[in-house]
């Protein structure tokens, strides 16, 4: 790996300051200033008629999937007037806009200028209209034909020595369509490199869910939560990230339930919610929703755990049988007891210190729990991009194991996914280490040999591109050069690709900081009509508790050049493996049914897909857990024993966290402002608690850099404003992706090897020069 990698332009975010403007801490999310916001975006991007009616539609029964976050819509009744939320709207307003990017937009702006935008403002300019290409040493994009642009990428792929040196990526909104189709040519093609925004993601969830407990998903439905005793919310901020949550958490509220959150952060939507969809909540009633809130340090869950479960345990020893779930444990688990002697060696109340958290509110949270049996763990990134996440998302298995809190109804495990389908790409093949069982039903039913060699993910193939292993990077949606770790590292590996290409709805950084040549493929989002023949197809999504329902778009696209994802993996397969293939591309692009009657026949749980997909509301997959079985290789969930490491500081360093501020999905940014947090306006800002700033001799406002020295490479972000917030000591946060360039791309989690976005070793040094 090169040291010190130097600044390359245009990789990240201009150091500029946009004037922050500082308010108290908001303490309801939601109510009226949510839909204000939210119809003020949707109607200045997409303009009042094309607004409204694509927020008619958005989440409807027969309506368009919402693009932005993957929480599941009701069974029951779905709201007359909206069922989506704020953020929802911000993202079908960023996608409906009526802007867009035409080859006149690329002949006046050269990539080198582009690059000097921000994300924000670089987000601001609209769809992409029209293929788009860069030759080698060129300074602007130019268009190109869709079938000069596949001509040129099958002819770049079939040049490689192997089809290994060829990486393709997928962020998750790309539907189970496409998905089932992009893997197929992929393999095809001869490659299992198919990394995906999962392994940034829940990623940690997957590999620890899959080993304890035999699938890889959460076990929880939405009835659940109406039947939950108890809700246990660790690294999450639903209020900003899964505002449609709040509403269920509300009403398990309402039904009783006690709600724990654990969070660093005392995040506004936790706190106090204002459901926008009730007259209640319109005016303003009914606020508080956590009921114990423990504000965790960075990474000390695992010690909160532990703690919670030895005071259980000392409980149960006091009064067998009344608060473990005996009976549960005998018949489906193993390891139990290696367990219980691991976890005497330790002493409650280290483990609260270490965690931060007042023993008293340890004992607190035990009594709660020690007489229920009903419980719900939710989680999220704050605990999934952390080095011993698989470990840490292990224990919470544990804990619910103990209670007997799987396979019933009211209790189970939620890890709440990130993108709209990125539950269903996974389902649908897009992992870089297939299972034997997918390979064999791929080989019987298409009569190919798909590859066995497992693939690069998402540190893997940068890694493999900055050392010229990989030559052409193809990605399905997404941002991967701003959503990836190590920002300079990244940008290097992608600058040494032959051919990068995008296939996208809006413009981004990753098409200006590129390959000697690129291409941007420009396809249809979820609220666009899909046309053919007189009809408007639709496709389908999986969400986060593994419902499959249809999606259909209802605008006008913007321009009669744009693709949907299925026809672009038709004819990009057909470009690359013309007659050696075994597949009728043609007629999956002709009729999308037929691509569902496929996906029946290679993955489990879609028997009658295109008859149950119709139904309204969709259809569950099967979930072993749900169903109160383990799909282990024992047959039983396994408890695991791990131990609760927090990283060491030296003198001076301090933990970072990097997050999401509520006006932003990801990498597009909507807005400058982050409301519940009370900060207005800026962007690069760093939270702080009061006695590390004093201690450093700084104050709130006052300018830093940010350095990271992990492995002995020098990694600065500048030009950071002090915020004093109530985070507790030594940790600190700041917003993904202006700090992404701090993520070290050798920090990763253990057997998930998820970038540690949530634990970056940080050290500050007022802000120097300009
Ligand atoms: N509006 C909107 N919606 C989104 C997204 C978006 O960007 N905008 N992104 C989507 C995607 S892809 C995803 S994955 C999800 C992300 O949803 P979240 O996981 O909620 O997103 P983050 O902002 O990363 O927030 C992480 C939370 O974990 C806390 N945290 C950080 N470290 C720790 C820790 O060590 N322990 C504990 N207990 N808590 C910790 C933080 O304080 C914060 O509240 O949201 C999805 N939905
Ligand atoms: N530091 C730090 N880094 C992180 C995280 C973090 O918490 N901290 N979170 C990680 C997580 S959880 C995730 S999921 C990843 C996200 O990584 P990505 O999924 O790669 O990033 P996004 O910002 O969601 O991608 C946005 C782009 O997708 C394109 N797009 C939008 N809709 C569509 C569509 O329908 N089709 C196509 N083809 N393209 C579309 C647009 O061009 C848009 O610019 O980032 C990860 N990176
Ligand atoms: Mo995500």
């Amino acid at each position: 790996m090169s040291e010190n990698p130097l600044p390359i332009p245009g990789a990240e975010n201009p150091e500029k300051l946009t004037g922050l403007k500082q308010e108290p801490i908001k303490k309801v999310a939601a109510g009226i200033p949510a839909v204000v916001s939210a119809l003020e975006m949707t109607v200045s991007e997409a303009g009042l008629q094309r607004g409204m009616k694509a927020l008619f539609n958005l989440n409807k029964k027969g309506g368009f999937d919402c693009p932005s976050c993957a929480w599941p819509d009701p069974d029951d009744e779905r709201s007359g007037v909206a069922e989506y939320c704020e953020n929802g709207a911000r993202a079908v307003a960023e996608e409906a806009t009526a802007k867009k990017l035409t080859a006149e937009f690329f002949s006046q702006h050269s990539v080198q200028e582009l690059g000097k935008l921000s994300d924000y403002e670089i987000g601001g300019k609209g769809r992409i209209a029209e293929p788009m290409f860069l030759p080698a040493g060129g300074t602007h994009y130019q268009p190109i034909t869709w079938d000069a642009a596949f001509d040129k990428i099958g002819k770049e792929l079939n040049r490689l020595t192997s089809p290994d040196e060829a990486v393709f990526y997928t962020s998750g909104r790309t539907s189970n369509e496409a998905a089932f189709l992009y893997q197929l040519f992929v393999r095809e093609y001869g490659t299992n490199n198919l990394p995906d925004c999962s392994n940034m993601c829940h990623e940690s969830s997957g590999t620890a869910l899959g080993e304890s407990l035999g699938i890889g998903k959460g076990s929880v439905t939405l009835n659940d939560f109406y039947q939950a005793e108890v809700i246990m919310i660790l690294g999450q901020n639903p209020g900003t990230n899964h505002p449609r949550m709040l509403t269920a958490l509300r009403k398990a509220k309402a039904n009783g339930a006690t709600i724990i959150s654990i969070n660093p952060l005392p995040e506004t939507g936790l706190m106090g919610f204002n459901n926008p969809q009730t007259v209640s909540g319109v005016l303003g009633i009914n606020p508080s929703l956590t009921d114990i809130f423990l504000q965790v340090k960075l990474n000390g869950d695992m010690a909160l755990l532990k703690a919670i479960e030895l005071l259980l345990l000392q409980e149960e020893e006091k009064r067998p049988g009344s608060v473990f779930d005996q009976h549960f444990i005998n018949q489906n688990t193993q390891g139990y007891t290696d367990f219980l002697q691991d976890l005497k060696q330790y002493n409650a109340e280290q483990l609260a210190t270490q965690a931060g958290i007042p023993y008293a509110q340890v004992q607190e949270v035990a009594g709660v729990l020690a007489g229920k049996s009903k419980i719900i763990a939710c989680w999220a990134m704050g605990l999934t991009q952390h080095k011993n996440a698989v470990a840490t998302i292990k224990e919470i298995v544990n804990l619910l194991l103990l209670k007997g809190s799987i396979g019933k109804p009211g209790a189970g495990t939620c890890p709440v996914r990130g993108h709209s389908n990125v539950q269903g790409d996974r389902t649908m093949g897009i992992f870089e280490r297939p299972t034997a069982k997918l390979l064999d039903a791929i080989e019987k039913n298409f009569h190919f040999a798909p590859p066995r060699e497992h693939g690069y993910d998402v540190v893997e193939c940068i890694k493999a591109m900055h050392a010229g292993e990989a030559k052409v990077f193809f990605a399905m949606g997404g941002n991967f050069l701003s959503a990836t770790p190590d920002t300079r590292f990244t940008a290097e590996a992608l600058q040494k690709c032959r051919l990068t290409v995008h296939v996208s709805t809006k413009l981004n950084r990753s098409h200006l900081v590129h390959g000697q040549e690129a291409l941007i493929l420009p396809c249809l989002g979820r609220s666009d009509k899909d046309m053919r023949s007189g009809e408007n197809r639709f496709v389908s999504c999986e969400n986060s508790m593994g419902v499959v329902q249809l999606s259909r778009g209802v605008l006008e696209p913007v321009s009669e050049h744009l693709l949907s994802e299925p026809e672009i993996v038709c004819r990009l397969a057909k470009a690359t493996l013309g007659t050696r293939s075994k597949v009728s591309w043609d007629k999956y692009s002709a009729d999308y049914d037929l691509i569902r009657t496929d996906i029946e026949r290679t993955i489990p749980g879609f028997a009658d897909y295109n008859e149950r997909v119709r139904q309204p509301g969709g259809f569950y997959l099967p979930n072993c857990n749900r169903a109160g079985s383990f799909d282990t290789p024992t047959r039983k969930a396994h408890f695991h024993i791990g131990a609760p490491e927090m990283p060491h500081l030296q003198k001076g360093e301090l933990m970072m966290m990097t997050i999401r501020s509520h006006d932003q999905f990801n990498t597009t940014v909507y807005g400058l402002n982050d409301r519940y947090r009370g900060i207005y306006n800026e962007r690069r800002v760093i939270l702080m608690n009061a006695k590390d700033i004093a201690d450093r001799n700084m104050k709130n406002g006052d300018l830093v850099d940010l350095h990271n020295n992990h492995d002995g490479v020098e990694r600065v972000a500048h030009k950071f404003v002090v915020v004093e917030y109530p985070i507790p000591e030594q940790c600190t946060a700041t917003y993904f992706p202006e700090t992404n360039v701090l993520v070290p791309i050798t920090s990763v989690a253990e057997k998930s090897n998820t970038p540690t976005s949530k634990m970056v070793i940080l050290t500050l040094t007022p802000h120097r020069g300009f």
